[in-house]
């Protein structure tokens, strides 16, 4: 094999070449800034050194067209390259519709990923090309962090809440997932394999293996086995919110505000029900905390987000 130098590693995710000239644009920018100014002190430490001839009378006492020229120009330059930073940081965060969620659960030290039909992996991650993927990660110790240099994706992993981030394949191949949490030299061995196929090899890939119930259908059993059901059902005679389609909806709650039902938002209502109280509602939903795992929360999370469709998994 011929060896080969690269600067940067694979562009394997669709915003990878954006990125990358974000961070060469600022680089030249600074460069080319340290440059003007190293050469501006250089010159003129030599020019008006002690006991040099240089003129210095007529010294100007003002200068300001020079003034606002170097205050104005780089003022633009960089409020450009923050506006195209943050508009690529926003892009980061949200996922269009069709966006696929996956869901991680990080733990000491490993990554374990499950996907809605309910396959599962641990130390690898399958994707299809050229579909938005929205991670959904937790973790279940420590804070971990989810980076894959080829996709230019990196974002923490934090016990007790969920982070996201969004990114399209858009390169087949495998890639390093590495854990890049710096506590403990043991995150450096969490390594993974991410491996992108074309849509219907991974389609075919989803599909094979172990057949297991689908997320929503393990948190159906889930909702049932918690006695959830017992206060959420329509038919149950204490008076509690309908769950149905609660992701995406616009809450109430007692204390005045008001938010849409997320992930974040449904996980709180189970292990923390005082902090998000409905309006309308008396606050005796016990917490479940200590009692249901991350990985049974993210199930339970699917088949909320799944009864709000007609497809049904009950029973199943
Ligand atoms: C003792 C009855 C009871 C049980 C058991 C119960 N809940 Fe609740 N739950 C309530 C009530 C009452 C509310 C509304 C008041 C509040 O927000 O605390 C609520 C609120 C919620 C909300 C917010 C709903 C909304 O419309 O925003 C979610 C999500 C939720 N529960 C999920 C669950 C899950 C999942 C379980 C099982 C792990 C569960 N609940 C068990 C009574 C219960
Ligand atoms: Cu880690």
């Amino acid at each position: 094999m011929r060896p080969e130098f690269h600067l940067l590693p694979a562009d394997a995710a669709a915003s990878a070449t954006r990125l990358d000239s974000l961070a060469l644009c600022l680089l030249l920018l600074c460069g080319a800034v340290a440059l003007v100014l190293f050469v501006l002190m250089v010159g003129f430490s030599i020019r008006y050194r002690a006991g040099s001839s240089a003129d210095r009378t007529h010294v100007p006492k003002k200068g300001l067209p020079v003034e606002i020229a170097w205050t104005v120009i780089p003022l633009l330059l960089f409020l450009g390259i923050y506006a195209w930073g943050a508009i690529d940081y926003v892009k980061l965060y949200q996922a269009p519709g069709n966006a696929m969620p996956v869901f991680v659960v990080a733990k000491q030290w490993m990554w374990e990923a499950e996907h809605r039909n309910g396959r599962r992996e641990k130390g690898q991650l399958h994707l299809p090309l050229g579909r938005p993927i929205r991670m959904v990660m937790t973790s279940q110790d420590v804070i971990h962090s989810f980076f894959v240099p080829d996709f230019r994706v990196k974002q923490d992993v934090v016990p007790g809440r969920y982070t996201s981030i969004v990114f399209t394949p858009s390169r087949t191949g495998e890639y390093r997932l590495y854990c890049a949490e710096y506590c403990g030299t043991e995150h450096a061995m969490m390594l993974g394999r991410i491996v992108v196929m074309q849509p219907a090899a991974f389609a075919q890939w989803l599909d094979a293996g172990p057949r297991q119930p689908g997320m929503a259908a393990r948190g159906y059993a889930l909702y049932r086995r918690y006695g959830c059901s017992g206060c959420h059902d329509p038919g149950s005679n204490v008076h509690a919110p309908d769950l149905t389609g609660l992701l995406g909806r616009r809450v109430h709650l007692a204390d005045g505000r008001e938010l849409t039902a997320d992930e974040p938002y449904v996980r709180d209502s189970i292990l923390v029900p005082t902090k998000d109280v409905v309006a309308g509602y008396a606050p005796i939903m016990p917490s479940f905390a200590g009692q249901i795992g991350e990985e049974d929360i993210l199930a339970i999370i699917e088949y909320i987000r799944e009864s709000a469709h007609d497809e049904l998994p009950r029973g199943r």
